[in-house]
């Protein structure tokens, strides 16, 4: 029997990862999308829904609409700095947007994959594990956490099947331009074919457990096809610093394209993040393979590639 997938925020880096994948395995697939985000790419192949998970309603007529065997909860404001400027919107969807989507998948029997994050510990050290402390620093970092507390509350209380991945960032040539890597590798391409000098950026004086999105949105699927749900945490177990993915970026003189804006900081900032993923390791027998220096690589070859595409369309228009 074909199984049928719903993916919330199917319009997003990992949303086109994972979109792939079930198709690879011959799921029917839902993508949800906003409205607003209508413009944006859909991955091809999946079956376009309209809505918003704020909508309680709404997700509930999409769920007896589609019918899901498996709901992976991908959609959020993904944007920790923006979370300071809008903690109410980010609550709205990152809470209670999960809240709609686990009482939907509860009526309607789904499996459901929440996508939580390593923010929630903030800077409580590591190597982090599913019992590390959660010590947010930041209004997303928070949103997620009450998210993740109430998933474990329906698991626990309804023996719902619902598995929170702890996700450390995830990167791919598909990353948002806000998000670092994206902006480094861009910044690069655009420096290598003499448009800028300059990248400019918040504090670098930070480090991060980078793996590819690729990866991570397999340890998702993995979590729903065991006989127990679950949470684990998602990484390669290896922090890299700014520095790191500059270096591997442009080389080791990057400091001479780099110059820092505090304008760019967050009012309070993670410093490091590292995950231990042994158990996902051993229970879901994942392991990412996709190794860091492949993934910018990969990030600065893309964004180089994309800029020539859009040189050619120029040419095209004169
Ligand atoms: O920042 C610093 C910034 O915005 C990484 C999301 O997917 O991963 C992501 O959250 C670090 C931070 O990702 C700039 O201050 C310096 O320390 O790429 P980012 P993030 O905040 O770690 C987690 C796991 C999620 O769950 C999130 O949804 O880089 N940084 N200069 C900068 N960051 C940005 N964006 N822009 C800069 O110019």
């Amino acid at each position: 029997m074909q199984r049928t997938a719903l993916i919330t925020g199917a319009a997003g880096q990992d949303g086109h990862y994972l979109a792939e994948l079930l198709l690879e395995r011959d799921y029917r697939v839902f993508g949800l999308i906003r409205r607003s985000s209508q413009g944006k790419s859909v991955p091809p192949g999946i079956e376009v829904v309209e809505g918003d998970v704020t909508d309680a309603g709404g997700m509930m007529r999409l769920f007896r609409q589609t019918q899901p065997d498996e709901v992976y909860h991908l959609a959020a404001q993904s944007h920790v700095g923006l979370s300071f400027d809008l903690p109410r919107p980010t609550f709205e969807v990152n809470t209670l947007g999960c809240i709609n989507v686990l009482e939907a998948a509860r009526l309607y029997g789904a499996r459901m994959f929440q996508a939580s994050t390593s923010e929630m510990y903030g800077n409580s050290g590591g190597p982090l594990t599913e019992t590390s402390p959660f010590r947010p620093v930041s209004p997303y970092g928070s949103s997620k956490l009450a998210a993740h507390q109430l998933c474990w509350q329906f698991r626990r209380g309804y023996g719902q099947f619902v598995s929170c991945g702890i996700m450390f960032n995830h990167e791919s040539p598909r990353r948002g331009v806000d998000f670092v890597t994206q902006k480094i590798a861009t910044g690069v391409a655009r420096i290598q074919a003499g448009y800028e000098e300059q990248i400019v950026l918040g504090n670098i004086e930070v480090a991060r457990d980078w793996s590819h999105a690729r990866d991570c949105m397999r340890a998702a699927w993995l979590m729903l096809q065991q006989d127990q749900p679950d949470d684990f945490v998602v990484a390669s177990g290896t922090p890299h610093t700014i520095g790191d993915f500059l270096a591997a970026a442009w080389g080791p003189d990057w400091r001479r394209i780099v110059t820092t804006d505090e304008a760019l900081y967050r009012p309070i900032e993670v410093r490091t993040l590292c995950g231990d993923s042994s158990s996902a390791r051993q229970v879901l027998g994942w392991q990412p393979e996709i190794t860091f220096e492949s993934l910018v690589r990969e990030m600065v070859s893309a964004a180089a590639s994309r800029l020539k595409r859009q040189e050619t369309r120029t040419d095209g228009d004169a």
